[in-house]
């Protein structure tokens, strides 16, 4: 039976058919395969599938402009061509009364793991092309530490992903302090593919040798168990109050490293004077004080590496966990030494913790943006209710375009975006709203126009990241489903319309461009003296192993042994930063700090609400595969929570309970366990959106970003916000609606419906 190789986000894999149905064969040499693999094979031929491009009716027949975009509007079944050229109008008129900067390609999205269909690639590359576009800048994974470590460690990529490896961590480090942990459903993915799950062996290792774990979060499993961590569970977001009480520790009992940071540091002084003690943190954090003091110690005797999970600062006031975690290492030492220091996002993501390939991987160049128009990505609702409107970002005052177009391909807001209801009303802002997408996410049923895209599975490509050393072959194992087109020939028939064609494709077929982007790996391998097997040999073996860069620390290393100036504003580490401090920001000071939430607990929405990443699938993609299905009860996401939460609401292990707040509500399944905080309740993102009508937005299916709150982590960052809120839990009595989350919207055909 021949097997086709192939890659996802989370895991190289060989697929096979048997009869009808498609087998996925995790990649051999995978230590240890995700189960979200087998999420895949429903992915061809799901009922959930856009089977041709449909347009909501009233858009069709009412023209482009702003409209209520219901969830339950009927949509049109339309052919290629009709609404190509529609689009193409479209385009022409925004450009010609509005300006490029009218058409917002954000299009934040993780897409699949190919490297020349990558959604993101296609569009960004079509709408320079085409003139121009407000684009959106940051992430919502790192929104918040992506702007913050630019100022006080340096560029964010070399000084996160490969300063402290997994090997140096087996290696080398006594003592791991990780703040949110290290959750292996975490690092089961990887942008662009991982083949090697390596995480679950280094730390197995690291605590053979006798390092010691210690897991700061209200969540017992985002460690290993094997590991053997202690585990502490502040209230979540108090952790910058927690490491400030730590660093007071160190210095009260004379543990901190003075030369390290009279050498290495700058600002030390001015965070210093605003330490408080380890009972005030205790006050804040509910970690006893003693129990901070003996931690303090701890660290300070022996090797430490202090991590700190993107979901830190995935909240209001993200920044300063990352920023307070950051001097905390500094004060102990060790940043630049194998397995010590600070690193952010280890093992949230498998991309971290690896050494760079020695060559570069195939990717699709970027095109520069020829107009300078951007916002932070989270701040997208924002932009569309407020056109016009002033705000700060990073030190400077922006303010939003009025935008008239909204173009999507590889994202799915109604699965990442905050505060869905207030989402739903600014889609109704713009003029047109365009999805390319391969099933009916509750973005394409708000939308104007949808064009169905072929999955990874049913196309070739080249499945590669720079810190995965496989770089794989993905042939296709079964042919598009319905009308499905690729991203790039979809952005090509666009492109030729609008008098581009040539350009956008160089004149390549698709093989040809995989050719292409070969020729630089190729290249690089040759000029470094590897074999390099040409495209046709790289295609028939399937895959290629790509030599690794070396373990040697990277910047910091450099940094701390070899005297290279870190690209800050004093050339060290800031532990404090003038800049920083000349923006004025009271929800950004110049140095570390806690600062309270503007959305305590309170007795109406007493628990706090972590919506973190789902261990069963990737964000809310394949939401109906197997994987994803198997762990929901009667099709309702679970929501956990401390048997002591439970007992005061009279709720009880399987029962479906509401989740709600100011913002809205959801409806989930309760599981009681005590692996979590008492106080707080968890319920993963990634159910597709599911409100019981366009009246009312209660999401029967769990979709946490019902409850979310839409605010920027400061006005530093403007980062996501998403992982807390607070929320009152209850028992949900009488029957529970059903949930029929995957159901496309109604859809008739239209062939002579075209207007004139
Ligand atoms: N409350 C809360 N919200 C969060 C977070 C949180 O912690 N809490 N985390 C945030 C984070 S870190 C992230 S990264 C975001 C993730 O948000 P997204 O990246 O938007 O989520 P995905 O579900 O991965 O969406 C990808 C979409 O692309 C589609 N797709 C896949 N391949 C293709 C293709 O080839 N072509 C086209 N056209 N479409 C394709 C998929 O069907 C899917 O709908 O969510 C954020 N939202
Ligand atoms: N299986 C799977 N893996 C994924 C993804 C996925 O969708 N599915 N998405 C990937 C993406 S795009 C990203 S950006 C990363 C995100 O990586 P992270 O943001 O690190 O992942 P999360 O699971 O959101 O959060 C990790 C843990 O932080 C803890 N936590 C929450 N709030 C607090 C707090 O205030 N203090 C402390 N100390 N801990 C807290 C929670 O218990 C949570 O389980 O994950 C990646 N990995
Ligand atoms: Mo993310």
């Amino acid at each position: 039976m021949p097997e086709f190789s192939h890659s996802a986000h989370w895991g190289a894999f060989r697929a096979r058919w048997e009869g009808d149905t498609l087998q996925v064969l995790p990649h051999p040499a995978d230590p240890n395969p995700s189960p979200v693999l087998q999420n895949i094979p429903s992915a061809l031929r799901n009922r959930a599938r856009v089977a041709a491009p449909a347009v909501r009716r009233s858009w069709w027949e009412g023209g482009p402009g702003p409209r209520d975009r219901g969830r339950d509007e009927e949509f049109l079944e339309v052919g290629w061509d009709e609404v190509l050229d529609r689009l193409a109008a479209e385009v022409r008129r925004v450009h010609a009364g509005h300006g490029p900067a009218a058409v917002y390609g954000g299009s934040y999205g993780w897409a699949s793991a190919g490297r020349f269909h990558h959604a993101q690639g296609q569009i960004h590359r079509f709408l320079s092309m085409s003139g121009g576009y407000t684009q959106s800048v940051n992430t919502y994974s790192g929104g918040a530490a992506e702007v913050l470590l630019p100022h006080v460690l340096g560029p964010f990529e070399p000084v996160t992903r490969s300063v402290v490896t997994w090997d140096q961590v087996a290696a080398h480090t006594d003592t791991v302090l990780a703040f949110g942990g290290m959750a292996l459903k975490n690092s089961t993915v990887g942008s662009g593919g991982v083949s090697r799950h390596v995480e679950r062996g280094a730390m197995g290792a690291a605590h053979r040798r006798g390092a010691r774990f210690v897991l700061v979060s209200p969540l017992r499993p985002d460690l290993p168990p094997e590991v053997d961590a202690r585990w502490l569970a502040p209230e979540p977001g108090t952790d910058a109050a927690l490491m400030i009480g730590l660093a007071h520790t160190l210095v009260a009992e004379d543990l901190h490293d003075r030369a390290f940071l009279a050498r290495h540091c700058a600002g030390w002084e001015t965070y210093a004077a605003t330490l408080r003690d380890a009972d005030w943190a205790a006050g804040i954090c509910g970690i006893p004080a003693d129990e901070i003091r003996a931690l303090a110690r701890r660290l300070a005797a022996g090797r430490t590496l202090i991590t700190v999970s993107q979901s830190l600062q995935r909240a209001e006031h993200g920044e300063q966990p990352v920023w307070a975690g950051l001097a905390l290492a500094a004060m102990l030492g060790q940043i630049g030494l194998p397995g010590g220091g600070f690193v952010y996002g280890l093992g949230s993501l498998a991309q971290y913790g690896r050494v760079p390939n020695a060559v570069p991987v195939p990717t699709l160049a970027r095109r520069p943006n020829p107009i300078r128009s951007y916002i932070p990505v989270a701040r997208v609702a924002d932009m569309l209710l407020n056109p016009g409107a002033l705000y700060q970002y990073n030190g400077e005052d922006h303010v939003y375009p009025d935008v008239r177009l909204v173009w999507w391909c590889g994202g799915n807001p109604f699965h990442h975006h905050q505060d869905l209801t207030r989402l739903r009303r600014a889609f109704g802002r713009p003029d047109t709203v365009v999805v390319h997408e391969s099933v009916w996410t509750a973005t394409a049923r708000h939308a104007d126009v949808v064009l169905p895209a072929t999955t990874t599975l049913e196309r070739e490509d080249i499945g590669a990241a720079g810190t995965d050393s496989l770089i794989v072959a993905m042939k296709p194992v079964a042919a598009p489903f319905g009308q499905a087109r690729d991203d790039h020939a979809i952005f090509a028939a666009l492109a030729g319309r609008l008098g581009f064609g040539e350009r956008f494709t160089e004149g390549r077929t698709p093989r040809e461009w995989l050719e292409h982007l070969w020729d630089r790996t190729r290249k690089g391998l040759a000029d470094k003296g590897f074999p390099a097997p040409d495209f046709d040999e790289f295609w028939a073996a399937g895959e290629l192993l790509l030599p690794p860069g070396p373990d040697d620390g990277g910047m910091l290393a450099a940094f701390r042994n070899g005297g290279r100036p870190l690209y800050t504003e004093s050339g060290k580490i800031q532990i404090a930063s003038e800049e920083i401090a000349s923006y004025g920001y009271d929800d950004c000071p110049g140095h570390p700090a806690w600062i309270p939430p503007t959305e305590p607990p309170t007795r109406e929405h007493p628990l706090w609400l972590v919506s973190n990443q789902p261990a069963t699938r990737l964000h809310s993609q394949l939401d109906f595969g197997a994987t994803s299905a198997e762990a929901k009860v009667d099709g309702r996401e679970v929501m956990r929570i401390h048997p002591s939460d439970a007992r005061v609401r009279g709720i009880t292990d399987g029962d479906v309970v509401r989740l709600h707040n100011a913002r809205g509500a959801c409806l989930a399944a309760a599981r009681v366990t005590d692996e979590i905080r008492a106080g707080v309740v968890q319920l993963p993102t990634g159910a597709w959106y599911t409100p019981l009508s366009d009246e009312d937005p209660t999401c029967v299916h769990g979709n946490p970003n019902v409850l979310t709150r839409d605010v920027g982590s400061s006005r530093l960052a403007q980062g996501c916000t998403g992982q807390l809120t607070t929320v009152q839990v209850s028992r949900y009595e009488g029957a529970p609606p059903p949930v029929d989350a995957h159901r496309p919207p109604r859809i008739v055909p239209a062939a002579d419906a075209r207007p004139e």
